[in-house]
């Protein structure tokens, strides 16, 4: 079992190093989900992981997800079954999807700009906002809540586009914050709207979580990929910055180019991958900014939030190494160690009501994945990246949890669904409600934990 567990480590880094500067023609491309479990099997997958025609988007232990071209499907498909491989077609036509999602796109954002509600700004998150909207929404918000939230402009993007995080604050010194931030892949649409639907029911019906707690909120961190993606259908999927590093290849991605255990593992140096680290650590501008906001309130967050898709995890460092974090019990809880803590707290306050609170209670990502569960029954797997989903370097929560000093950094790897990144935009509502579940969990233990009472 370990030898498995060796070679899919190995292979799942090999998937992720590798990748195509641009997606071939999505025309009759498919989207299969394989499950495999022995080392030929995994073998046979690695042979198609330079073939252009196949794209590998997810990748754990025993399963991969890949797009595989009109040309290449049916013979692909006739050796997983000679191989007695299971898959499942989970998009039977990527292009017939992607274009339908556009005119649907353009449906709903017409059926919102006719509504006077929405004519200054608001959204209806009924569609996939672009980064213009994202803005407006941005600006429509410090309008309508002025004495709660204020934008602050952290820099440029590489195509000079303005990064701005929302600040949700009802005053007060010595606050602690919680930061979120989303889009660093261009492609995971669900992740920035998520974030932003998360702001809008905490700034209509949950304004309790702002009486303690300051947020900032960073909708798009990858803003000209954001802006790339949503231009045309055939950029859909594009994950990576849109940098040019002298490399007939645009772009880095993001989530490898922390000065953070840079390139030691499941990274690139080849310009065309879709996992490549950059020239150099914090080669990206936007990275740059993020580092700067953070660091100049280093003492002040105590939590980091990332928001990724897909596949339904909490996550939480390390990516480089199997080693879980000095604090790791906080990220995620021992049942044992709760009973122990719960026993000595009951000794201690000899209060009935805390130690049934704290016999029950789990640390932050289990309490989170199950806040989550409770909400649509949305089962999260939860765990350190390296060890619940696969190895890799330079991630921001890796970052902020070393350099920056945070000890709450978790990514959070929205649901996919059946469509992956292209999850419809009817899921963003459904999504952000049962998301937000964690997010109070998350503003409850920071509040016990650090805000003065
Ligand atoms: O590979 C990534 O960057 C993330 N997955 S994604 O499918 N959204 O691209 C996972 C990053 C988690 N790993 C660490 N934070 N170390
Ligand atoms: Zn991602």
């Amino acid at each position: 079992m370990r030898v498995i567990f060796l070679f899919a480590t190995i292979f799942v880094a090999a998937v992720l190093a590798t990748g195509h500067q641009t997606h071939p023609s999505m025309q009759g491309m498919q989207s299969l989900s394989i499950s495999y479990d022995t080392p030929e099997q995994f073998s046979l997958l690695k042979n198609y992981v330079d073939d252009p025609g196949f794209d590998f988007v997810r990748s754990t232990n025993d399963l991969v997800d890949v797009l595989v071209t009109a040309d290449k499907i049916e013979e692909f498909k006739q050796l997983l079954e000679e191989h007695r491989m299971n898959y499942t077609v989970m998009i039977e036509d990527v292009h017939q999807l992607v274009t339908e999602q556009y005119i649907e796109q353009q449906v709903e954002r017409r059926l919102q700009a006719r509504s006077q509600d929405y004519a200054s700004g608001r959204l209806s998150f009924t569609y996939y906002p672009n980064y213009t909207e994202v803005n407006e929404y941005l600006t429509y918000l410090t309008q309508t809540y002025k004495n709660i939230a204020s934008l602050i402009t952290i820099g440029n993007s590489y195509e000079k586009r303005s990064m701005k995080v929302l600040k949700l604050s009802t005053g007060g010194a010595n606050k602690p914050a919680i930061f979120i931030d989303a889009g660093i892949h261009a492609r995971e649409w669900i992740a920035p709207a998520t974030a932003l639907y998360m702001v809008d029911l905490m700034l209509q019906n949950h304004r309790d979580l702002l009486t303690k707690v300051d947020w900032y909120v960073l909708p798009v961190l990858n803003p000209d990929g954001y802006e790339y993606t949503h231009s045309s259908s055939a950029n859909r999927l594009w994950r990576k910055t849109r940098s040019n590093t002298g490399s007939t290849c645009r772009g880095v991605d993001g989530n490898r180019n922390y000065d953070m255990q840079w390139m030691t593992i499941g990274a690139s140096s080849d310009p065309c991958s879709d996992t490549y680290a950059g020239p150099k650590p914090f080669s990206e501008v936007e990275n740059q900014h993020l580092r700067d906001f953070i660091l100049t309130r280093k003492g002040q967050i105590k939590a980091y939030l990332t928001f990724h898709s897909y596949g339904q995890y909490i996550l939480y460092p390390w990516g480089w190494t199997s080693n879980v974090p000095a604090n790791e019990p906080e990220l995620v809880s021992k049942l044992l160690m709760n009973i122990i803590a719960s026993a000595i707290m009951h000794f201690v306050t000899n209060n009935i009501f805390t130690l049934l609170s704290l016999l029950f209670q789990r640390n932050l990502a289990i309490q989170c994945a199950q806040a989550i569960a409770k909400s649509r029954r949305t089962r999260y797997t939860y765990g350190t990246s390296y060890n619940a989903l696969y190895p890799n370097s330079g991630p921001s929560d890796d970052w902020a949890m070393d350099k920056a000093g945070i000890k709450l950094s978790f990514t959070y790897e929205l649901p996919g669904g059946n469509y992956g990144d292209l999850l419809p935009a009817s899921e963003i509502k459904p999504v952000g409600i049962e998301t937000f579940e964690a997010l109070k969990v998350t503003h409850q233990y920071v509040t016990s934990k650090y805000a003065s009472h």
